[in-house]
This record gives structure tokens, C-alpha cells and sequence, in this order.
């Protein structure tokens, strides 16, 4: 089956032009597709499921067509226009699903290009970074009427952190690829951060921070922007959508979007938290959802920042100890050049704890 024939399987129609393939990301396999009919050039996402690391692929797929419908209406109700700021789920041409299936069983899903659309993998522009807070912090408000346990757990206990150290400390046991001793002092250096980061998961398990509707991938790339405006449209991938904390999807952006460099940058030289990124982010995030949120969970934001660098420094250190099966990799010890950075970047936010607090209760009193 070639790429022309899955995108005919969906609602595509025309003649095919080009296919690019978008490497950002770290999971699934993206293409940007183009056909022409009429003279006019259409744009498409299609992608691979990467089903080693989402087993349902088709209970995905019901999540983001029951969140993407649910938005779709609250920005019809609004009046504003809607292809450019949900995803347009496409469906099979003979089952209506949103879904194909190719000969060797992989899943594949397409997507309407947002026209004139960017993302960016970083960005030094504070105008842009306020626009993702923005963006991420619509997308919570919209879902606030959602109910989240409507969502299937596509992956569980995703960001549950102390199940994270669970599994943790078994790979460092098991060392099955020997290379544990190389990696002591990360190992001990993301321990060291284990009760802190247990805490979130604890507020939540006692009811004291609600369950929402989260992103749970929450990076800078994942809103699009017009090309022209630099405005953010809509919020992308939207594959681990799931119930969570609101401090998972505020966390984890920080930790994308506020940091000094990529993060996979291997000079750690480069690498800490930027208080004008984070205070950019936060002024966009808190204006959009700040007046929702019950004291608890303001008081626990900034914990999520730490937490969700932390248990991605340890996502990607486990995968390393585990042989590299879980994340893409474009060299051998790309998860550890990861992993180091990623703690670099939670050591550097402890240090940065008190201005970090300072910055956000100052937003969520003006409430702008
Ligand atoms: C993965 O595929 P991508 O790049 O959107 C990962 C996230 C990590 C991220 C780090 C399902 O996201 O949890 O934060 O890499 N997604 C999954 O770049 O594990
Ligand atoms: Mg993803």
C-alpha cells in the first residue's frame, strides 16, 4: 500500500503531488501529504500509530474524535472559525472510521494541514511563547464541560510519577543491558528527587486536585500558528488526551517551552530554566484558565514543572537502561544525552523554585 492508496482510503481526493516526512516527532511516524484537483493544493497529516506504544490504536483514535467534536461545537457556539482551530479528523471512506488499517496491521489516521500553519520546536519569541500558554489554557477551558472519565486510558498511569519510580528502580535492577554502571550518578540524582515528585499523584489520588481533561504532551511543537499573525490555532496531537492534573499539562509545557535549549541539547552548559520564557508562558497559560482552578491545584503548579521534567529525565534514562525501545533514537545514547538534560533542567527549576512561585501567584492574583 503506498501512501497515495491510504490517503484514497480516506476523504482525499485529487491527484498526488508530494509526501514529506515530519521527523519532530518521538512516537509515531508523521507525513505532510499534498494532492492538487482543480488547481487547488490541499495539504494532509498522515500518520503511522506507533502500536508498541499505544496497543488500542482505535480507542485513540475514539478519544480524539470525542474531543475534537466537543471543541469543535464551543468554537461554532463562539462564532470563530473552525478549521482552523480543531483538528479535522478524517474518516475511511467505506466504514466511516477514522482510521485505516494497512496490510501489516499498522494503524493510520489523516488530518487536514492547517493552511498556512507552523509549529515551532522552541522559540526565543516571548510573544510566541505567551501564545502557547495561551493556546494550552484555551484548550483546558474548552474541555472544562467535558467529562474526562468519558476517555478511555489509553496509556495508564502516564504521568502517575511513584509508578514511574516503580518501574524505575526495576530496570536498574534487572540492568539487562549491563550498562547501569555507566549511569550511577543520574540514576542516584533522579532518585534523589522521588519524594517531591510523588507528591502531585498523591493530591490527586485524595481527591484534592481535580480530575480534568489533560494533554499530557504539552510541547511547544504541538500548536500550530499562523504563518502570518503568529497567533496560535489549534492544539495538535492529541494522543494521550486523557483525565489528569492540570499541573501535568502546565508542567510539561514549562519544561518544553522555558527551557534555554533543545531538549536533547548534549552540552549541558546551555541548559537551564529562563524566567522571561516562563514568566511568558505562565502570563498566557493563567489567563485563559487561572480563574477555574482551585487553590490546590495553583499551589501545586509549579510542582507539576518539576515533576514532569524529573519523570521525563527518568522516562528517558529508563529507556536507555532498557536497551532503547520505547523512544526514536537518532544515535546510540540519544536518551542518555536526554535524560542528562532533562535533569540539568529539573536541578536548575529546584534552584528556581521560590522566583517561579513569585512570578505565578503574581498572574493568579491580577488573574492576567
Ligand atoms: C513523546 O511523540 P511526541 O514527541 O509527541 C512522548 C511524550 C514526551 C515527549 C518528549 C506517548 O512525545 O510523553 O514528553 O516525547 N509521548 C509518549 O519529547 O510517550
Ligand atoms: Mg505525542
Amino acid at each position: 500500500m503506498t501512501i497515495n492508496d491510504i490517503c484514497h482510503r480516506f476523504y482525499v481526493s485529487g491527484d498526488y503531488l508530494s509526501c514529506k516526512e515530519v521527523s519532530t516527532g518521538n512516537i509515531n511516524n508523521t507525513y505532510l501529504v499534498r494532492f492538487i484537483e482543480n488547481g487547488i493544493r490541499e495539504s494532509y497529516i498522515l500518520q503511522r500509530i506507533n502500536k508498541n506504544v499505544f496497543t488500542d490504536p482505535e480507542r485513540v483514535m475514539d478519544n480524539i474524535v470525542k474531543v475534537t467534536e466537543f471543541i469543535r461545537e464551543e468554537i461554532e457556539k463562539k462564532g470563530l472559525p473552525v478549521h482552523k482551530l480543531v483538528l479535522n479528523v478524517f474518516r475511511e471512506r467505506d466504514t466511516g472510521a477514522p482510521f485505516i488499517i494497512d496490510n501489516f496491521g499498522d494503524y493510520w489516521r489523516c488530518y487536514q494541514f492547517i493552511e498556512n500553519s507552523e509549529t515551532y520546536d522552541s522559540s526565543s519569541d516571548l510573544g510566541v511563547i505567551e501564545e502557547v500558554g495561551r493556546a494550552f489554557g484555551v484548550f483546558q477551558n474548552a474541555l472544562d464541560g467535558f467529562d474526562a472519565n468519558s476517555l478511555f486510558i489509553t496509556i495508564p498511569d502516564f504521568h502517575n510519577t511513584p509508578k514511574r519510580y516503580l518501574k524505575f528502580r526495576e530496570s536498574v535492577e534487572k540492568d539487562i543491558c549491563g550498562r547501569v554502571a555507566g549511569v550511577r550518578d543520574e540514576i542516584d540524582r533522579v532518585l534523589a528527587f522521588g519524594k517531591e515528585a510523588s507528591k502531585l499523584q498523591k493530591l490527586l489520588d485524595s481527591g484534592k486536585i481535580p480530575v480534568r481533561v489533560t494533554h499530557n504532551d504539552t510541547k511547544c511543537n504541538n500548536v500550530c500558528f499562523d504563518k502570518d499573525t503568529k497567533k496560535s490555532l489549534a492544539v495538535l496531537d492529541l494522543d494521550t488526551v486523557m483525565p489528569g492534573a492540570v499541573a501535568f499539562d502546565f508542567g510539561d509545557a514549562v519544561r518544553s517551552i522555558a527551557s534555554s535549549a533543545e531538549e536533547d541539547d548534549p552540552d549541558l552548559k546551555n541548559v537551564r530554566l529562563d524566567l522571561d520564557k516562563y514568566k511568558a508562558f505562565t502570563k498566557g497559560f493563567v489567563s485563559e484558565i487561572g480563574e477555574k482552578l482551585n487553590d490546590t491545584e495553583k499551589e501545586t503548579l509549579n510542582d507539576g514543572v518539576i515533576t514532569l521534567t524529573v519523570e521525563l529525565a527518568m522516562r528517558f534514562l529508563n529507556d536507555y537502561i532498557d536497551g532503547d525501545v520505547y523512544f526514536k533514537t537518532r544515535y546510540p545514547g540519544h536518551n542518555l544525552d536526554r535524560a542528562k538534560n532533562q535533569l540539568a533542567l529539573a536541578e536548575d527549576m529546584s534552584v528556581k523554585k521560590t522566583e517561579m512561585d513569585g512570578i505565578l501567584s503574581e498572574f493568579l492574583r491580577s488573574g492576567r
